[in-house]
């Protein structure tokens, strides 16, 4: 496992765009967005930072349910990322969560730049409530799904494959899978790869 990026990372350029409460608040509908998706406190925002080695870009919360809104952050004019609400939180009240579930739903199946989706959960509790539902919208709008199974330094080497390997066969045809750790920078170069194809950027080294 490498601990620092060791291709060329064109994500450091990230800065931030806008909250949206509603999808109407988003950039027009052109180029290319790739989603970072997953349960609350699953590590979203910290991936973010990661990737985009800023510290502070997205908020990060030890509160569960923080990210309430769509946080868009450009990388360049054409692309962006876009860091969805946490699912799963039990203490958000039942309407708003119905609310976002059906805001979700409509930014699945009508974004038409959305060129991938990176889910994230945490590699101790993957595939939790929801995590198939949103492998699923992936499906049916053909849209790309890539794991992140985050907070890898929370387990051994071993344990970590070991979940790994037990995510990926149960994945969907056309989903990928990886560790990662936001706190040591496991899986970084793995997930900048990654977004370099469906962002279509050429490798540099
Ligand atoms: N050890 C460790 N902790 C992490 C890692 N990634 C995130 N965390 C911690 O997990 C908590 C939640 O992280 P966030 O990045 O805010 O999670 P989120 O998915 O954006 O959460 P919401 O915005 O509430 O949906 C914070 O306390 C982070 O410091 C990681 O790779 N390793
Ligand atoms: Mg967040």
């Amino acid at each position: 496992m490498t601990s620092k990026a060791t291709i060329y990372n064109p994500y450091r350029s990230a800065c931030y765009v806008i909250s949206a409460h509603k999808l109407q608040q988003l950039p027009p509908d052109e180029g290319f967005e790739v989603a970072f998706a997953g349960r609350s406190n699953a590590g979203k925002s910290s991936a973010i930072n990661t990737l985009t080695d800023q510290k502070s870009l997205a908020r990060t919360s030890k509160t569960p349910g923080r990210t309430q809104q769509i946080v868009i952050f450009d990388i360049d004019a054409e692309r962006r990322i876009a860091d969805l609400p946490g699912y799963g939180y039990a203490k958000v009240p039942a309407k708003l969560k119905a609310h976002w579930q059906q805001v979700m739903r409509k930014y699945f199946e009508q974004r038409q730049c959305l060129k991938g989706v990176v889910l994230v959960m945490d590699i101790r509790h993957p595939m939790r409530e929801f995590d198939q539902q949103m492998l699923n919208w992936c499906a049916v709008s053909g849209v790309p799904c890539h794991l992140l199974l985050t907070k890898s330094d929370k387990l051994k080497r071993g344990p970590a494959q070991a979940a790994l390997l037990k995510v990926r066969k149960t994945l969907p045809p056309g989903a990928t899978a990886q560790v990662f750790s936001s706190k040591n920078r496991t899986g970084l170069t793995e997930l900048i790869s990654r977004l370099n194809e469906w962002y279509e950027i050429a490798p540099r080294v």
